[in-house]
């Protein structure tokens, strides 16, 4: 399910072969003798709520092992499949999927439990033995979640899109019980400053599936370009696509790439939340319909980075009827709750303008049937408990609890991946500081913001703006490793978690993103 980039992969015993930095990386981790604290234990991100070694040899993956599923799930039924492929390509093992039932000794046996409601939308339990692997949860989007995890506790190795010389493939004795600490751990990917092909927004779900993230929010208009078609505004495509920060050619998502993006994502259990950014970062919008601005000079294509400046002229109704034949369009093809109309940084309308229109969006993007979501900005306007407001830059987003509303938390000094790491990383802003590796995974979401408890929070967010992001390998060189801490953040009860216990378990998946072709910094930080 994860590798297409055939020309970045390789094996990494080969290169060290070949005399790279690459020679640690090669050597067979020592065996483990003593039980390890759970904490550290396998190198699992995000760590499980619990894990416990057991003493006994461990399950090892023969060419006779099936994968046992339900098969009258076809959902279940699929999730075998995704975990019976990640085996056979580096094994070349045959590694059937068949139904319950028949003689399963030596088998990884995948099962829905409609009685263990205990264990949530994305809860698993996983039992290891020299027997058998036992994976079991009560929804799907848990035996998901779980095979992530089988993925994880098996060699490197097994991320090889080429069959491979090796014959063990363990997975240690142990039992997991694990369940996430908040239903949202989303990353949002920015399409508009620079566009992405519907193949590199892939590749990015891949990365999110391996660390147990559940939404990308897509960011897709802002004023340097609109990415999505809208039928019943064919100019907003055709005219507002055309180019990107610095001049580049732009694109556009077709409704069925966006359907394909979205199904790509919801088999891994993963929901696309849509932004269109209102009213303002509205630019490219203009640039077709220039008469949904007040001002008569037309807009006009942009590729610089300046924000607050554009705005729909929200005293128009006619902006309303635009509002809606978007929020329409979209809500259409979007399977999940969710419609982020973006919200922030306008800085040209009054608060009473700004609030008419946020409390005129927020009506609309419910008849069709969605939940709204805002920067933190919109807590100006009366919300519905319904509204999430999304924090980044302060405490104003604390204001939406009047209303009953619960927050996204994506405070740019921790989660905002397109801060430049260090005052020498050549890609990335530094508007809101320099954001290490540490920085992004030692804090506490429940414990960030006065007067903000865990209940107040529905998770947490972090945000790609792409103004300094070229292609998708840039994309990835600020998501990794910071998006796998965040990842940890959302997951992990704060309890289970240690920045000492994090950094180890972190640097052993560095093989793996080699074997993907994942582009990451080395961030001095970490014990490579
Ligand atoms: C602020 S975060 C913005 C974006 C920029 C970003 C760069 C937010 C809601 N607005 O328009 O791209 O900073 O870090």
């Amino acid at each position: 399910m994860m590798r297409r980039r055939q020309k970045l992969r390789y094996s990494k015993c080969a290169l060290a072969v070949a005399g790279t930095i690459l020679g640690a990386a090669c050597q067979v981790p020592a065996p483990t003798t003593a039980p390890q604290p759970a904490a550290i234990g396998p190198r699992l991100v995000p760590a499980p709520a619990s894990l416990v070694t057991a003493a006994g040899a461990p399950f090892r993956i023969l060419r006779t092992t099936s994968v046992f599923v339900d098969t009258t799930s076809a959902e279940v039924r699929s999730i075998g499949e995704m975990l019976a492929s990640l085996i056979r390509r580096p094994t070349s093992f045959p590694v059937a999927v068949a139904p319950i039932g028949v003689p399963s000794i030596g088998a990884i046996i995948l099962r829905l439990a409609p009685d263990r409601t205990a264990l949530g939308e994305e809860g698993y339990e996983l039992n290891v033995t020299s027997d058998s692997v036992r994976l079991v949860a009560n929804r799907p989007a848990g035996l998901f979640r779980g095979i992530q995890t089988i993925r994880q506790l098996l060699p490197a190795d097994i991320e090889s899109d080429m069959g491979l010389d090796r014959v063990d493939w363990p997975i240690p004795a142990l039992r997991i019980v694990d369940q996430p600490r908040f239903a949202w751990r989303g990353a949002m990917l920015d399409v508009a400053r620079h566009f992405f092909t519907v193949r590199e927004v892939e590749q990015y779900i891949d990365i999110l599936a391996l660390y147990k993230m559940n939404v990308l929010h897509l960011h897709l208009s802002d004023d340097q370009g609109w990415r999505i078609v809208i039928n019943s505004r064919p100019k907003l495509t055709a005219m507002g696509s055309l180019t990107q920060v610095g001049g580049g050619p732009g694109g556009f998502y077709t409704q069925q790439d966006y359907q394909d993006i979205v199904r790509y994502a919801q088999a891994r259990y993963i929901t696309i939340v849509p932004e269109i950014d209102m009213p303002g970062h509205i630019n490219a919008g203009l640039a077709g319909y220039p008469e949904l601005a007040c001002s008569t000079r037309p807009p006009g294509l942009y590729s610089g980075t300046d924000v607050g400046w554009s705005t729909l002229c929200v005293d128009k109704e006619e902006t309303y009827a635009f509002v809606d034949d978007v929020v329409r369009e979209i809500s259409a093809m979007t399977p999940g709750p969710w419609f982020h109309m973006g919200g922030d940084e306008v800085q040209t309308l009054t608060v009473e303008q700004y609030v008419r229109f946020v409390e005129r969006v927020q009506v609309i993007v419910n008849k069709y049937g969605k939940k709204m979501i805002g920067w933190e900005e919109i807590t100006k306007a009366r919300l519905n408990p319904t509204t999430l407001a999304h924090q980044w830059k302060s405490d104003s987003a604390t204001a939406a609890l009047a209303y009953g509303s619960k927050l996204i938390l994506s405070p740019a000094p921790k989660a905002y991946l397109d801060m430049k790491y260090t005052a020498s990383t050549e890609l990335g802003l530094h508007w809101a500081g320099y954001v290490e590796v540490r920085d992004s995974y030692d804090w506490d979401p429940a414990a960030y913001m006065k007067g903000v408890t865990e209940r107040d929070i529905v998770g947490v967010e972090a945000p790609m703006w792409s103004e300094t992001l070229r292609n998708i390998s840039a994309v990835e060189y600020l998501a990794m490793p910071r998006l796998p801490a965040i990842a940890e953040v959302g997951w992990t009860p704060q309890t289970a978690r240690s920045w000492e216990s994090f950094r180890v378990r972190l640097v052993t998946h560095e093989p793996r993103w080699r074997y993907l072709g994942i582009n990451y910094y080395r961030s001095p930080q970490l014990p490579w």
